[in-house]
């Protein structure tokens, strides 16, 4: 890499360097509305660069680059179209100076005042007034006290904007290599754009299929040794290929599949040896188009995510690389915090590639099996340390571990908080169960210390989730075709070749007893052949006794997930009587107000769990009439459908929404473990 033919203006890498070095400590504080958190860990530091909008998110990353102003050029280029602003971050790299974002027609004032606080030389705006108004334009100039240059560069079209940009900060013969992408897009440009910056290169855009006049005089200027294409022949073609190829003999072509392989494609190309990694999403262009100057002053790629999801691609990059620095760009919208935690498990090792196991085809792959929902709570924890604790409350027959989560403050200590249960997954094939647990985790994690409901759920509770109870089962379930449709464990039962136990017949309170189970290891509702001879249930029930603390269960309110039917259902589940000897009136008045409310807001049908049919040996009724906590199923999404994949295995497209529906029972539940007898207005006899 051609270090020693940069400009003067590189002298910004070194300077930076140190900042570097002592920022964590001593961030400015700055009336702009930005944050800037700092995750530490064992050897990667990760920060996040965000702002409420996409313009405060420029100017928090301008603060980092220039932490105490004196940019000599600043780029302001539009943040709701990006073709203008394409070849500007390379541009500013090179020049040692920023991009800022700004809308069309006013100037957003974060961005004024990081304008005024930079001090530039001058200030070049990208695009015609449909894209930067004149007012805009007007109000730059005023805020810097009318003496300052603030010019437009606007060509015909975007191509002639590029190759205007490019000729105003790139001399002639001074450049090894011109990056060229499609001006249709914006992903493969900035892929480009960290190569480019870091090493102080120019990025130009064509059209796809054809090279514009204006592109082709503008390489023949820069006169580079050779030109890299990024991108497929689907984003340029490979007429363009030819044409450039008449003006600069070397052409090479770099892509990847999608945008994301084509980023780490790139990096892996021009930033083999980058220490830090910038990350931004891939699904919009303002935070990364912004970032580029800064990637640029870092020597680091940036690679893209989406916000609830780091691609294979982009895990394997940032595992290889092993980076000391990851900054995320934008806020949690776009850079989720489970995410964010994820990308420095992996980039510092905690996070190791799961055992591969079975796992959902491609058109289900927004459920996580047991690999990736183990990631997602490692992830969650690393991202949120002081209140995510990951624990295993045991392994199931086959000898995987049943993982759980505690959510609280001050995690790490038991503190005399009322506590809240849930699980998932005692039936194999309830896979959107898993998902309702993982959301469970991912609200409460991310949204305390900004919703003041869930900060004070997690400040005054302790909350136990176990994500799948029956991970034996549910591995089965996925070697089917596309699924077995398993319900049970898989342990075996002797004198038989038939496989598996009901978990939810096998719970040790009325086992048996009551025409709520089958006594034949074929059947569906096996109940074993005791109770507790389930491994899992074992599990779960010395978890549950664990709980108690100087003689008294700690656990207030649980709820299990099952699928499906969209019911919320109370015990007991062994008799159809609704109040029989083993359970008060108050409490069963507290279990209907309770269920009610619940099934207000999630628009659930709320019943006595024998009314849909009888069972025995199963879990709510031991947890109540043993534990004394209110203890309730959850029957998701979708209500009663014909067969059984159509009920148990719904497509990916519905998690979203059919775990989001039940925010507000979930908390509800969670808030109700302080005095579940405030229901029926009766706290003060009983709490
Ligand atoms: O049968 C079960 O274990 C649960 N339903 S599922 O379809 N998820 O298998 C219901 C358990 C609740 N108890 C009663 N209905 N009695
Ligand atoms: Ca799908
Ligand atoms: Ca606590
Ligand atoms: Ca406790
Ligand atoms: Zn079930």
């Amino acid at each position: 890499m051609p270090r020693s033919s940069r400009p003067r203006i590189r002298s910004v890498a070194p300077r930076l360097g140190f900042i570097l070095a002592v920022l964590a400590a001593v961030l400015p504080p700055t009336a702009a509305p930005v944050a800037a958190q700092v995750v530490p860990s064992a050897t990667v530091t990760s920060e996040r660069l965000g702002g409420a909008d996409r313009y405060a998110t420029s100017v928090a990353i301008s603060q980092r680059l220039f932490p105490s102003g004196e940019a000599p050029v600043v780029f302001l280029t539009s943040g709701q179209t990006f073709a203008d602003a394409l070849s500007a971050g390379p541009a500013a790299a090179r020049l040692g100076g920023a991009v800022l974002l700004t809308a069309a027609q006013a100037l957003p004032s974060v961005v004024e005042a990081e304008l005024v606080r930079l001090s530039p030389e001058r200030v070049v705006v990208l695009g015609g007034p449909a894209v930067v108004s004149d007012v805009v334009v007007d109000r730059a100039r005023a805020a810097l006290g009318g003496s300052i240059p603030v010019d437009r560069i606007a060509g015909a079209d975007r191509y002639e904007t590029s190759a205007l940009v490019s000729a105003a900060s790139f001399p002639a013969g001074e450049v090894d290599v011109a990056f060229v992408a499609t001006g249709t897009n914006f992903p493969d440009a900035l892929a480009a754009g960290s190569a480019a910056a870091a090493a102080g290169w120019p990025v130009l855009i064509t059209r796809t299929g054809a090279l514009p006049g204006s592109i082709a005089a503008e390489l023949a200027r820069l006169a580079p040794d050779k030109v890299v294409i990024v991108g497929g022949p689907g984003a340029v073609s490979d007429a363009v290929a030819a044409a450039i190829s008449t003006v600069v003999p070397l052409v090479y072509r770099s892509s990847g599949p999608d945008r994301f392989a084509t980023a780490v494609q790139v990096a892996n190309e021009y930033l083999p040896t980058a220490t830090s990694v910038v990350i931004a999403t891939g699904l919009t262009f303002p935070d990364a188009l912004a970032a580029v100057p800064l990637a640029g002053a870092l020597d680091g790629p940036i690679l893209l995510v989406q916000p609830d999801d780091v691609p294979a691609v982009t895990r394997d990059a940032i595992r290889a690389r092993v980076p000391t620095t990851i900054v995320a760009i934008g806020g949690p919208a776009a850079v989720g915090g489970i995410t964010l935690g994820e990308l420095v498990g992996w980039a510092d090792g905690r996070l190791a590639v799961p055992a591969p196991g079975p796992t959902y085809p491609g058109y289900d792959a927004r459920y996580h099996d047991y690999g990736e929902m183990l990631t997602y709570i490692r992830a969650a924890e690393i991202a949120y340390p002081d209140i995510v604790q990951v624990l295993s409350i045991g392994r199931s027959y086959e000898g995987r571990d049943i993982w759980a989560a505690k959510i609280s403050d001050n995690v790490a200590t038991d503190e005399p908080e009322p506590e809240v249960l849930f699980d998932a997954l005692h039936h194999a094939r309830e896979h959107l169960t898993v998902e309702q647990a993982l959301y469970l985790l991912r609200t409460l994690a991310t949204e305390y210390g900004s919703d003041p409901t869930i900060t004070g759920l997690v400040d005054g509770r302790e909350i136990w989730i176990v994500f799948a109870i029956n991970p034996d089962g549910w591995a089965y379930d996925l070697t089917g075709g596309p699924y077995v449709g398993w319900r049970k464990n898989r342990e075996p039962n002797t004198g038989t070749s038939a496989v598996g136990t009901d978990l939810n017949r096998n719970y040790g309170y009325g086992w048996g007893c009551c025409g709520g189970s089958s006594g034949s290891a074929a059947a569906w509702n096996y109940r074993g052949p005791a109770a507790w001879s389930a491994t899992e249930t074992r599990v779960m029930r010395d978890f549950v006794l664990s709980r108690v603390i100087d003689g008294r269960q700690q656990i207030r309110t649980h709820v299990t997930l099952h699928t499906n039917g969209e019911l919320i259902l109370w015990p007991y589940g062994y008799t159809r009587t609704d109040i029989p000897a083993d359970m008060t009136v108050d409490d069963h008045s507290t279990f209907v107000a309770m269920g009610r409310h619940m099934a207000s807001l999630n628009g659930y049908t709320a019943q006595q769990s024998s009314d849909l049919y009888v069972t025995d040996g199963d879990q709510i009724d031991w947890m109540y009439a043993t534990q004394h906590i209110f203890s309730f199923t959850f029957e998701l999404y979708p209500t009663e459908q014909v067969s059984s994949h159509a009920d148990h295995e719904p497509p990916d497209e519905v998690i979203a929404s059919q775990t989001a529906r039940n925010r507000g029972a979930l908390l509800y539940l969670i808030d109700m473990a302080v005095c579940p007898y405030a229901a029926i207005g009766k706290a003060g006899a009983y709490c």
